[in-house]
């Protein structure tokens, strides 16, 4: 399997939980490494700008609001097959539908406090890689 980059985030709910370790754990236990990481309170701008592809559904701003609601960790994994197998740790984007021993059952109260994000192809993580990160940010070992 090909060596990809994901974008990651931990979002608001995580880190007001102080399980910012435990989630990052998981990561590296699976055999995903952190090549780059900042934490950010995001904008409303940003917010907007990094899920405009949600702009039209309904809860667009229910999910701008959570998301600029306290600050986020985002990170850029790489892995063999990183987006998938970090979309696997995730869990479904429902926590009460999320497998257990996801990330999401584990930590994720509801569907929009749900804990973490994941890029979801390779198209939206070349994209929401550079959204974040330039590539002098990024170190690869
Ligand atoms: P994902 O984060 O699992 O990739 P997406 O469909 O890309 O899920 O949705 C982005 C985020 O928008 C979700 O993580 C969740 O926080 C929020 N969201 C998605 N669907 C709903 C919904 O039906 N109601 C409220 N929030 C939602």
């Amino acid at each position: 399997m090909a060596i990809e980059r994901t974008l990651s985030i931990i979002k608001p709910d995580a880190v007001a939980k102080n399980v910012i370790g435990e989630i990052i754990s998981r990561f590296e236990k699976a055999g995903l490494q952190v090549v780059a990481s900042k934490m950010l309170h995001l904008s409303k701008e940003q917010a907007e700008g990094f899920y405009a592809e949600h702009k039209e559904r309904p809860f667009f701003g229910d999910l701008v609001g959570f998301m600029t609601s306290g600050p986020v960790v985002v990170q850029v994994l790489e892995g063999e097959g990183a987006i998938a197998k970090n979309r696997e740790l995730m869990g479904a984007t429902n926590p009460q539908e999320a497998a257990a021993g996801t990330i999401r059952a584990d930590f994720a109260q509801s569907i929009d406090a749900n804990a973490v994000h994941g890029s979801d192809s390779a198209a939206s993580a070349e994209r929401e890689v550079a959204y974040f990160f330039s590539s002098d940010e990024i170190c690869p070992r």
